[in-house]
């Protein structure tokens, strides 16, 4: 009786994560920002095939090390990386930590397969934690959950990684320890982490949209989260694990699809209707350097994403894959210069809105802030009609954001369907017209 009741108790103490009150704080700045910056870079970069090339090309684990012989990124500059995002608008940065191919960027004692053992010898983690600070950039930790490297991480049941050369038995528990620490280092030597940002979980996992998703080993999440949260309780969770929200976790994230939709094939979980939400994307096709990938999308396509974002009451987490020197690639410039301007425009109608609040139409979407709606045209109206269902509002007025011209309007009270009559010139990325509520 006595054992069962214990572990009803252990099963109930998981049951229950109680965000702190610093936690939810955090959650709701976290809303407010908006739009961040991903940074995916290291040693891969080298190779200029993007942050999958180990795998893709089963280089061998003692081969892949080479690499840390000659990654000297000496054009790296985290004053301009922090500004580049500042002048976009963006107001975090989600930089990768430790991703798939296990090399950490920053000095740990955890493993020697880090920035401190290349020819640059520095702790780029540092500068960039003392930058954003300087500058009033918030920072996140992206750490991948999956390896390709180590002989302890499960590698013998995941979907990726097999052909790199292992061959020892893998030992979760060895593995876990290990992330512990490193996460430990992270939360402890580099000043307030607004976020930690987990990846891989889906590598133990069938495909997305399989019938059978469960993992097939247990990850540990409860003493993974719990340490976070007790080095840092504000320090917001996530888990790109392309499957509904864990218990523990503080934000769902979307990777290259807008909550709600599932283009890319990722996206089967519904969006949550109590965490703050997350959609990642590249600016080209690769989140990882490419010297190849030209698929730069435009700057409209971005601002629509952004904007898209906006009104289902998510974040746009947008990447840039820095070369190999450090040095960020021109188009991600001019991308992120072009989405700055537009926001030192129209960011009121971004920063701190609420979206979801009218579900996304065929034109685009609606954000909301006090008393003002923002009604978003990101695709040309049928027939100059704009039809807003479920407007259970009073209007005083509504006028184009920018000519703050008279919009014409029916509001039928008995549907609350509002009607705005108006169109959209095909060269706008988005058109804003703005309600002011009663
Ligand atoms: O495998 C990673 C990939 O390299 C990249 O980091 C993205 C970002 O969302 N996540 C994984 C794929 O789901």
């Amino acid at each position: 009786m006595l054992v069962l009741t214990l572990i009803g108790f252990v099963h109930l103490a998981k049951a229950q994560y109680k965000p702190s009150p610093e936690n939810l704080e955090a959650r709701k700045m976290f809303e407010q920002m908006r739009f961040g910056m991903f940074i995916h870079w290291g040693p891969s970069s080298l190779l200029g095939s993007g942050e999958w090339v180990m795998n893709n090309r089963n280089i061998q684990v003692n081969d892949y090390r080479n690499l840390m012989n000659f990654f000297n990124p000496t054009a790296f500059d985290a004053k301009e990386y922090v500004a580049l995002a500042k002048n976009a608008g963006m107001k975090y940065i989600t930089f990768i930590t430790r991703h798939h191919d296990s090399f950490s960027l920053w000095d740990t004692k955890q493993s020697d397969f880090n920035i401190m053992n290349t020819p640059y010898k520095k702790d780029v983690l540092k500068m960039l934690a003392d930058e954003c600070n300087k500058q009033g950039i918030k920072l996140f930790l992206y750490y991948s959950l999956l390896d390709w490297s180590r002989n302890d991480y499960p590698y013998e049941t995941g979907r990726t990684g097999k052909k790199t050369g292992r061959i020892a038995k893998s030992d979760y528990n060895s593995y876990l320890q290990f992330m512990k620490n490193q996460l430990t280092e992270l939360l402890t030597n580099y000043g307030k982490i607004s976020g930690i940002w987990f990846d891989g979980h889906w590598d133990q996992t069938n495909k997305e949209g399989e019938a059978y998703t469960p993992s097939r080993i247990d990850w540990k999440y409860d003493e993974i989260y719990s340490l976070i949260h007790k080095l840092q309780p504000w320090c917001l969770i996530g888990n790109n694990h392309h499957i509904d929200p864990i218990n523990g976790e503080d934000f769902q994230m979307f990777e290259r699809d807008l909550p709600g939709e599932n283009k890319a094939g990722y996206s089967f979980q519904a969006a949550s209707k109590h965490l703050p939400l997350e959609t990642c994307e590249t600016i080209n096709g690769s989140w990882g350097y490419n010297i190849t990938d030209n698929k730069f999308k435009s700057d409209a396509k971005i601002i629509k994403l952004l904007v898209g974002a906006a009104g289902r009451n998510a974040n746009l987490l947008l990447n840039i894959g820095p070369m190999p020197n450090g040095q960020i690639q021109q188009q991600f410039v001019d991308t992120l210069g072009a989405v700055g301007k537009w926001l030192a425009k129209y960011g009121e109608t971004i920063y701190d809105t609420k979206g979801n609040i009218i579900k996304p139409q065929d034109w685009g979407v609606v954000t909301f802030k006090d008393k003002v709606a923002y009604v978003h045209l990101l695709e040309n109206p049928k027939n100059d009609i704009v039809e807003l269902p479920n407007f259970n509002f009073k209007v005083k007025s509504i006028t184009g954001f920018d000519d703050h011209v008279n919009v014409k309007y029916t509001l039928d009270n008995k549907s609350s369907k509002l009607i705005l009559h108006t169109t959209k010139d095909k060269s706008q990325a988005d058109k804003i017209i703005k309600i002011q509520l009663k």
